[in-house]
C-alpha cells in the first residue's frame, strides 16, 4: 500500500505535536505535503511557530509549513493558554526555528495542492478549528470533490463539552466553518472527545516516552507533563487525553478505532450550546450520514504506536 499524502492543518499545542511527530516518523504510511497553521489553541504567530519547531524536533526542516487564517470567519477568536500555556508548547525547551514560514497563504496552499494532485488522492487532516478548511471550500468550490477524505480531531457526544459544557474546543472557536466541512459532502472520520478521553497519558505512558531516550520522546514527556497538571485537576482522571494523535494515528492503524456511520450537524445559532456537534448516534432523526463518528480506542495499541514510532526520530 502506497503512503497516504495529507495536509495538517493545525493550531500546535502539545498533543498537535505529537501528532505531527506521529506522522512524520510514519513515510511508509503517511507523506506529508504540507502543514498549515490556524488560530486557536494560541493565535496564528504562534501555531506557525510551532508547527516549524515541530517539524525541526522530528528532523524535518524541509516539511513546508504555511500560515492560513487569523481568525475565526465571523467569530472572536478563543484561545486556550490555560490549556497549553502562553505559548502553546509550554513544557518542553525547544529552539526558535530556524525553517522558513512559507511565503504562500495556507488556504491557497490547500486550493493549488487539491487542484494540482489527482482528485482522491490528498485526504485533509484538521487538528484546530476548521477555519482553513471552510475557507478553502469557500474559495474554490471545485476542490471540495478533489478531496479523498477529512479526517478530524473535534466534537463529541456521549462526553460533550470541554470549553463550554455543550462544545468541544475545535468546533466552538469557528462552528460556522465546521458547518461547511460537515455539510461540504467529503468523506469525514471524527476523532471525538468520545475516543479521546479514552488516550490518557498514565504515568507508565509518559514514562516510556522518556525511556525512548531521543530529543522528541523526552520533548513529548515534557508536553505531557505540562498539560497533564491542567488536565487531572479538571477531569480528575488518571492521565490527561492525548487528543490529535488520534488522526494521524488512524492513517496507520485504522483497526484501533471503531466507531459509526452517522449524521452530524453543528449548531451554529444558540450562544448556549454554540458549537455542539449534534451526533445522530442512535440514528434518530432520519438525517443522512455524513461522518464517521469514532467512539472506541485501543489506547494501549495507540500508545505502543506512538512509543514505536517516536523511538525512530
Ligand atoms: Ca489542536
Amino acid at each position: 500500500m502506497s503512503a497516504r499524502r495529507i495536509i495538517i492543518d493545525t493550531d500546535p499545542g502539545q498533543d498537535d505535536a505529537v501528532a505531527i511527530l506521529l506522522a512524520l516518523a510514519s513515510p511508509e504510511e503517511i507523506e506529508v505535503l504540507g502543514i498549515t497553521a490556524v488560530a486557536g489553541n494560541v493565535p496564528l504567530s504562534l501555531t506557525a511557530k510551532n508547527a516549524r519547531i515541530v517539524c525541526e524536533l522530528a528532523g524535518r526542516p524541509d516539511v513546508k509549513v504555511f500560515a492560513g487564517c487569523d481568525r475565526p470567519l465571523s467569530r472572536r477568536l478563543v484561545t486556550a493558554e490555560h490549556v497549553h500555556g502562553e505559548t502553546g508548547l509550554n513544557g518542553p525547551k525547544l529552539p526558535d526555528p530556524e525553517m522558513p514560514l512559507q511565503d504562500r497563504h495556507g488556504v491557497d496552499f490547500i486550493i493549488e495542492t487539491l487542484r494540482a494532485e489527482p482528485a482522491g488522492t490528498v485526504t485533509l487532516c484538521p487538528l484546530g478549528p476548521l477555519t482553513n478548511i471552510a475557507m478553502a471550500f469557500r474559495l474554490a468550490p471545485d476542490i471540495i470533490e478533489r478531496v479523498q477524505e477529512i479526517v478530524l480531531m473535534g466534537g463529541a457526544y456521549f462526553e460533550v463539552g470541554n470549553i463550554t459544557p455543550a462544545a468541544e474546543f475545535n468546533i466552538y472557536v469557528d462552528p460556522q466553518a465546521a458547518d461547511i466541512v460537515f455539510r461540504a459532502g467529503v468523506p469525514i472520520t471524527v476523532m471525538s472527545l468520545d475516543v479521546t478521553h479514552q488516550a490518557l497519558v498514565t504515568k507508565e505512558r509518559n514514562d516510556a516516552f522518556r525511556a525512548i531516550g531521543n530529543r522528541a520522546g523526552e520533548a513529548v514527556a515534557a508536553m505531557t507533563d505540562f498539560f497533564e497538571r491542567f488536565d487531572l485537576a479538571k477531569y480528575g482522571s488518571k492521565g490527561a487525553p492525548l487528543h490529535d494523535p488520534c488522526v494521524t494515528a488512524y492513517l496507520i492503524r485504522p483497526e484501533l478505532f471503531t466507531g459509526r456511520h452517522i449524521n452530524v450537524e453543528i449548531e451554529t445559532r444558540s450562544e448556549l450550546t454554540m458549537g455542539m456537534t449534534v451526533a445522530d448516534w442512535w440514528g434518530v432523526s432520519g438525517r443522512e450520514p455524513n461522518a464517521m463518528f469514532m467512539g472506541t480506542i485501543d489506547s494501549d495499541g495507540f500508545f505502543a504506536l506512538i512509543t514505536e514510532r517516536l523511538a525512530r526520530l
